[in-house]
């Protein structure tokens, strides 16, 4: 008896490290360069989304930001992140000038998702704000206005975030150097001009409300706002959080009981960090329970403060209100649950990634592509189960037999599941599903490596999706397309997760399972 307890708590705790994956967690992307994060949670919705724009610099090419694209992540769990691929050219938007997609947010009322982003127009220096308008919240949007939804006519004009108050009263807040705010029509697109200098209200930077003033670049006081806000409400306390202090920047927050302020500054959140980036942009959710903070480093892989990347922190509410100090670190945050490997998972839901780019067109819906020898992909925290995989199904187009895809257990050195000769399809738009035994039984929780190898420079193949097959799941019935990619316990048959399962079949660890209450 106690040697059986032992094992247990034994396997209890392996279960657990495993599942509290040690390896870095942020930057949450690492495929592209991803800027100014804008986490977002939406009513019936299980994932949190996060809106960027793409930093694409180039340097010795570029002398600035260059940002052409914006792109939407979701994820279940916090450390799987799929990417859904360019939701948002520039060139959605007629009236704008290539490289200057700078912040951005999304929202939803009455079930259409409204993206405010900041764009400049030809020969003209100001950013300008619009809305691109979808009915998905992964898109792909068009742009809702033709035109910009307001134009100050002084500059300053970036970095839009929206906030929807409780009683059905949207509120657009903008700025840099200057912060400004306006109401928005119910229809979202359209500024209420009954408040402000056309709709546009000047909220004054004074020190009792931002912690300083700046005067020609020169901040009297301990701090003052820069640009960045982002809007919320907790309980009865609404939270404007912003960029501070000047570049390099670091995050403040000031508190009011209404969302027009008086505004009272609070303190820093995120003091200036070491993380490679002279700017820092944030946004927080709540999600399944947690408070989360994103913001951006230079993090990634050849990146800097031109080429930023997404990372993301816990945070906590103190019960007087006030926001705990956040620190940036390499290893981010937990997992909340496991992905199953037994459902079918997009090829560009990642942990990390390098070399490979992530695409979409209408027929194929987004896929991983760019895929050369040496690229590599990572997903992490897969439950096996106990009985564990005996084989990978995966949909590829080759236009080469050039390719081989090499699956391993955990890391770069991990067991080799699987060495995969990919061969030709008849070309990369070709594509068919292919299953292949497994030379090892991954069973337990484990992260799974993905690497490539090929002959020359030439792009290998194209990957859609992978699922991989345990002993007893061949013949469920393929959930995948209106299934949650990750596993809790128990799914239905309809591929949702069943938190208290009662009388009836469902799925569990790939296998059907019959309930019987
Ligand atoms: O990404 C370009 C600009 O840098 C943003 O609009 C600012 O918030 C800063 O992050």
């Amino acid at each position: 008896m106690e040697k059986l307890s032992i094992k247990t708590s034994f396997l209890a705790l392996s279960i657990l490290m495993a599942s509290n994956t040690a390896v870095a967690q942020n930057p949450i992307v690492t495929h592209c360069y991803t800027a100014d994060p804008a986490p977002m949670v939406f009513e019936g919705n299980d994932s949190l989304y996060v809106y960027c724009d793409e930093d694409m610099n180039i340097p010795g090419v570029h002398d600035f930001y260059y940002m052409d694209r914006y792109r939407v992540y979701s994820t279940v769990d916090m450390v799987n992140w799929t990417d859904h691929g360019i939701a948002m050219p520039r060139t959605a938007f007629a009236w704008a000038r290539e490289g200057t997609c700078w912040a951005s947010q999304c929202v939803e009322r009455d079930g259409t998702y409204y993206w405010y982003i900041c764009l400049s127009k030809p020969n003209d220096w100001r950013h300008y704000i619009g809305v691109g308008k979808s009915d998905k919240p992964s898109g792909p949007f068009k742009d809702a206005r033709k035109q910009p939804i307001l134009d100050t006519g002084e500059g300053g004009d970036i970095d839009p975030s929206v906030f929807i108050d409780d009683d059905g009263q949207a509120y657009l807040y903008w700025g840099n150097n200057k912060l400004r705010y306006a109401k928005l029509r119910k229809n979202m697109i359209l500024v209420d001009t009954s408040i402000g200098k056309n709709g546009v209200v000047e909220v004054e930077l004074t020190e009792k409300a931002f912690g300083g003033v700046k005067v020609d670049d020169k901040v009297t006081g301990k701090d003052c706002y820069e640009e960045g806000p982002w809007l919320d409400k907790r309980g009865d306390n609404y939270y404007l959080i912003y960029a501070a202090g000047g570049v390099p920047e670091h995050i403040s927050y000031s508190m009011s009981t209404s969302p027009e302020g008086p505004w009272t500054y609070m303190g820093q959140v995120m003091t200036q960090q070491n993380t490679g980036s002279f700017t820092n942009h944030s946004g927080i959710v709540n999600y399944k329970g947690k408070d989360y903070f994103f913001y951006h480093t230079g993090w990634a892989k050849g990146g800097g403060g031109f080429n930023r990347s997404m990372a993301v922190e816990e945070m906590t509410f103190a019960s007087n209100g006030r926001i705990l100090p956040v620190t940036a670190t390499r290893q981010g945050v937990k997992a909340l649950c496991t992905m199953s490997p037994y459902l079918r998972q997009q090829a560009e839901t990642l942990n990390a990634a390098e070399g490979i780019s992530v695409v979409g067109n209408e027929s194929t819906g987004v896929y991983v592509t760019d895929i050369h020898a040496g690229d590599s992909m990572r997903v992490a925290n897969v439950d096996f189960g106990s009985e564990g995989a005996q084989s990978i199904t995966i949909r590829v187009a080759a236009k080469s037999n050039n390719g081989t895809l090499v699956v391993r257990q955990d890391n770069t050195k991990g067991k080799i599941l699987a060495k995969i000769k990919i061969e030709a399809t008849g070309g990369e738009n070709v594509w068919e599903e292919r299953t292949f035994e497994l030379t090892n039984t991954p069973t337990g929780i484990h992260d799974v490596h993905f690497s490539f190898i090929g002959t020359g420079d030439a792009t290998l193949f194209n990957w859609d999706w992978w699922q991989f097959n345990g002993a007893t799941s061949s013949g469920i019935e393929n959930l995948q397309d209106k299934a949650p990619l990750h596993n809790t316990t128990f799914y239905t048959l309809q591929g949702i997760p069943a938190e208290n399962p009662t009388q009836g079949i469902y799925i569990k660890d790939g296998k059907k399972v019959v309930i019987n209450n």
